[in-house]
């Protein structure tokens, strides 16, 4: 599915603004069929944006089931003739769409976009009705799990992640137009031959394959033509390349054209290409063939009021503080990000680690009620069923953002329970379908503790070991030297027993700013900083250290718990992005690396 953009042929029409809004918490809505009518009692919601945070109501934060979204958009008169779509960046966590009475889309997992074709659905110059239902509900069918309780205090969402379950349309809405003769898809792989680079190309087609000749070309970032090419597939070779790298992202523009039998342009799509190569060689990370170290984050959607929903002022100022820091990667810790941070990405040459919304995959890590001693995996719990949607999960993931250069790695989970036989059994098809969709990209897992070298059975399948690792915090809290020897012993393990490159994708200690201390007081400022000094000690004298992600960018929002203070403390930023001390200790480390 190609995304919606202004081109010579193509236009697009943003849908974001205040919509019509109601909640459903007793599911009457899809009954007494809302859609077929303006939605009664509704009250206005911005789009893109959360719903849960917008009022100061309970029952708005803490809804469980559906929620209605409406609006009403005039299609342009001169889209007369043209294919008309309708697209969701996202929409959390599972949606069904109405233009005026008719059904045009369904669709399931709240961070992959989705389209319908609407064109006999609405008619250029007059207005038509689009409602959306969507369900922030989570259950053993859903990436990620959960499972909705029947109280006496009414139904509750649980869930085994340790971020609040924000939902609504959190990313854009777009009507676009394509002819009806279109471009459906490009896939653009690229390679290194000494200074030369090359491009291989698939183009596909509405209709008959070949139907109308296809035209590639590819321009330099100054416009200049550099390759040109026939067909829908093929290799374009670049003499003397400027390569994609970490600090430079460079990009060439290619565009497809499909022609008519007199020459005359049907449709024409421009995706943007960053020559540059992705490795593991050993114990290392190669990016062009040069060892890459990654510094940065875990990250989150996350900020006050619009929760989840993307916003480009909050994602600019987020990239620029981590430009700051020094970092140069970051992982889209715990679900696919909007499209737009991986375009910036791309743009200025930092590094993703891209990971699927499979988070939580462990019931010995919950603090559930229902679940506390059931298995992970069994046909009650974690199953066939939940992996049938992990498939697709990781399928729209690689099929969304498979050209961006920025990715170089896709992370298939995050902490699933991995010491067990039925792990590997639900896991390692999982890796297969990853690699078949994508042979160009090494795919992993964040491994948790207490899962360690010998007990797991997913790092064998990995390409690079990750692990998230908390000595200091959770366990040796307050004793640094303790949690030093622990968390040296275990990374020595990893490097002996797999000798493949080991990316520390979590450490952090939760810290409260304006807490201060001189001895090791967890959630001080000082012991902040001190547990990540111990920690990178650790790091530079393990030779198979390819990686620092902290844990985590900025302090966000989770359920309530008492291990939490209105909600996860350990970012290097608070929650508005103001510094905390170890923002300052990291940015000296991280500014003065020398390699990539
Ligand atoms: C890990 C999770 C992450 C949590 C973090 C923590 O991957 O989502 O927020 O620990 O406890 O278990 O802070």
């Amino acid at each position: 599915m190609l995304r919606p953009q202004d081109s010579a042929t193509r236009e697009r029409k943003s849908l974001a603004g205040l919509w019509r809004f109601r909640l459903d918490p007793d599911g009457t809505g899809r009954v007494q069929q809302w859609w077929r009518a303006p939605l009664a009692h509704a009250r206005d919601m911005p789009v893109p944006a959360s719903y849960n945070d917008i009022a100061p109501e309970p029952a708005l934060h803490d809804h469980v089931g559906d929620a209605w979204y409406q609006m009403a958009t005039r299609i342009p008169a001169r889209w007369d003739g043209q294919r008309i779509a309708l697209r969701f960046d996202a929409a959390t966590h599972r949606a069904i769409v109405w233009v005026g009475d008719a059904q045009v889309a369904e669709h399931e997992g709240g961070y992959t976009p989705f389209e319908a074709d609407v064109t006999a659905h609405v008619r250029p110059g007059e207005e038509a009705r689009v409602t959306v239902v969507v369900s922030n509900e989570l259950t053993f069918a859903s990436i990620p799990p959960g499972e909705v309780l029947e109280t006496a205090a009414g139904r509750e969402q649980n869930y085994f992640h340790d971020f609040f379950n924000y939902a609504g349309l959190h990313r854009s809405v777009w009507l676009y137009t394509t002819p009806p003769t279109r471009i459906t898809s490009i896939a653009a792989k690229t390679g290194l031959d000494g200074s030369a680079g090359s491009v291989e190309y698939a183009v596909g087609q509405s209709g008959a394959p070949g139907e109308a000749p296809v035209e590639v070309v590819l321009r330099d970032a100054e416009g200049r033509l550099v390759a040109a090419g026939t067909g829908p597939e093929g290799r374009l070779v670049i003499p003397a390349v400027h390569r994609w790298a970490p600090g430079d992202g460079y990009l060439y523009q290619l565009e497809a054209r499909l022609h008519d039998a007199e020459g005359g342009l049907i449709d024409s799509y421009l995706l943007p290409v960053g020559v540059r190569t992705v490795e593991v060689r050993g114990a290392q990370f190669l990016i062009n063939g040069e060892p890459f170290y990654f510094r940065g984050f875990g990250k989150h959607e996350d900020a006050a009021v619009r929760g989840r929903g993307h916003d480009d002022v909050l994602m600019v100022h987020d990239f620029e503080l981590m430009q700051w820091m020094g970092a140069n990667s970051f992982r889209t810790a715990h679900y696919p990000y909007a499209e737009e941070a991986l375009d910036y990405a791309d743009r200025h040459g930092v590094v993703v680690i891209d990971e699927t919304a499979a988070v939580g995959l462990n019931l010995k890590m919950t603090i559930s009620r229902s679940q506390s001693g059931a298995e992970t995996y069994s046909d009650q719990t974690v199953s066939r069923v939940t992996q049938r949607a992990h498939r697709q999960a990781i399928s729209e993931l690689i099929e969304r953002d498979r050209n961006h250069p920025s990715v170089v790695m896709w992370s298939i989970a995050n902490e699933p329970e991995s010491g067990l036989p039925a792990a590997r059994e639900y896991f390692a098809p999982l890796f297969a379908s990853a690699r078949e969709l994508d042979p160009t990209r090494p795919v992993t897992f964040a491994n948790v503790m207490g899962e360690e070298p010998g007990r797991c059975q997913l790092a064998e399948l990995a390409d690079v070991i990750m692990v998230n690792r908390y000595y200091g915090w959770y366990t040796n809290l307050a004793d640094l030297a303790g949690a030093e020897a622990v968390l040296e012993g275990e990374l020595r393990q990893w490097a002996a027993q797999h000798g493949k490159p080991i990316i520390i994708s979590e450490y952090g200690a939760d810290t409260l700013p304006g807490l201060h201390a001189i001895l090791d007081v967890p959630w001080s400022e000082e012991y902040q900083v001190r547990y990540l000094e111990m920690c990178h000690q650790v790091f530079d004298r393990i030779d198979g250290v390819a990686g620092e992600h902290i844990w985590n960018f900025a302090d966000f929002a989770t359920g309530p718990a008492i291990i939490r203070v209105a909600g996860n403390r350990k970012g290097l930023f608070t929650r508005d992005r103001q510094p905390k001390a170890a923002a300052f200790a990291v940015r000296r480390r991280w500014s003065q690396a020398t390699d990539s």
